[in-house]
């Protein structure tokens, strides 16, 4: 008879880094960070706060640096457990900087300038088209590699990014020796993808100029209710997912995502009733969600002391496992190791 073993495979490691460039949206929960929430206990998560990448938008430093301390709140009120994931803030890690400076130069102009999020942002920004947000890619790699990942869930607009980590982890491996696993993207079973409720063709967004568009983790019952009252639909007035109805559709699959139903089960829920029936329901499903992580955000910001702690022991963490590969790095590049403390 064969011995039953009770020892378990290493958990795979999953990386993921969210922008603290406003209040978190409805979006970022369901299309992602609620998933990451989920992923606690399968893999060994390490999550932060993309504070570099952010400035390769001009921020106002006050408003950058509520956002921020915010951001992390959010985070652990959503469900980030620390007994069981890493979640730190980049700029507290030096190591990505450093690393990111090493793959620029790993990296070819030509690859980076394929990226469309390179060629999306800086139409968006033509006033501000910085090096930066040329070489984020490389900064991108550097925080997925620093880290071992062995997956990065990612949405399909960030698939060229990691597609690029792939490539740089694979050419750095050639030219020394294996240095970096290479990541996987991750591509999430249930990740809705929420749309603004005012153009159901663009995808709800923290910087939205509408703010209607945008239902955010910090608006209250009486404003989700008239944001959803005012979303766009259309003429008909049938609860039914169907092409062309964008505006119903993104609506149903909020529905869907809270609930659990399925499109036809949702249908047959509002039978016979019109929009101004489903809307305040579709509203009422999200305050459930919402009201219970603004009451355990609102505890954890009355208690900086609890946050910063948080954050500072988490950064230690963080730049335990970063440090570890960047002197690996260093080394096969030929630096000379310098003992400073
Ligand atoms: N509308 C969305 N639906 C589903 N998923 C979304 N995500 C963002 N918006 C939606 C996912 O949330 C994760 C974290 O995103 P991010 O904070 O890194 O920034 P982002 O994708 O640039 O989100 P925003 O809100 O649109 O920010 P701004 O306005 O600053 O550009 C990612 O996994 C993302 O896919």
């Amino acid at each position: 008879m064969t011995e039953l073993t009770t020892e378990s495979a290493p958990k795979k490691r999953i990386l993921s880094m969210y922008q603290c460039t406003g209040v978190f949206t409805l979006g970022n929960f369901l299309g992602a960070i609620r998933n990451h929430v989920g992923f606690q206990d399968e893999y060994e998560c390490i999550y932060a706060l993309a504070d570099l990448h952010a400035i390769t938008v001009r921020q106002d430093p006050k408003k950058f640096r509520k956002y921020i301390l915010e951001s992390y709140a959010y985070l652990l009120a959503m469900g980030i457990d620390l007994e069981k994931t890493i979640l730190f803030i980049q700029s507290q890690v030096p190591e990505h900087a450093q690393l990111s400076w090493i793959l620029n130069c790993y990296t070819q102009f030509g690859e980076l300038s394929r990226m469309t999020q390179f060629k999306d942002k800086s139409q968006k920004h033509a006033d501000n088209v910085n090096a930066g947000l040329f070489t984020y890619p490389c900064l991108m790699a550097a925080d997925i590699l620093l880290y071992q990942a062995d997956f990065v869930p990612v949405g399909a607009d960030q698939k060229q990014h990691v597609e690029l980590a792939r490539n740089v982890a694979e050419r750095f491996n050639g030219l020394y020796s294996p240095t970096f696993p290479v990541p996987q993207p991750l591509i999430p079973k249930h990740g809705a993808r929420v749309m603004s409720l005012q153009d159901p063709s663009k995808k709800m967004s923290k910087s939205d100029e509408n703010l209607n568009g945008t239902i955010t983790m910090a608006d209250d019952p009486d404003t989700i209710l008239r944001k959803f009252k005012r979303a766009v639909t259309d003429s008909e007035s049938q609860v039914r997912y169907a092409p062309g109805k964008d505006g119903v559709n993104n609506l149903m699959e909020i529905y869907a995502s809270l609930t659990g139903k399925t499109m036809e089960e949702i249908e047959r829920e509002f039978e016979g009733k019109g929009y101004g029936d489903f809307k305040p329901a579709v509203a009422q499903v999200v305050i459930d969600a919402l009201v219970p992580i603004q009451k355990r955000f609102k505890e954890l910001m009355e208690d900086p002391e609890y946050l910063e702690k948080c954050y500072t022991e988490n950064a230690q963490k963080a730049h335990y496992l970063a440090q570890k590969t960047l002197s690996k790095v260093m080394k096969k590049i030929g630096y000379l190791p310098a003992k400073l403390h």
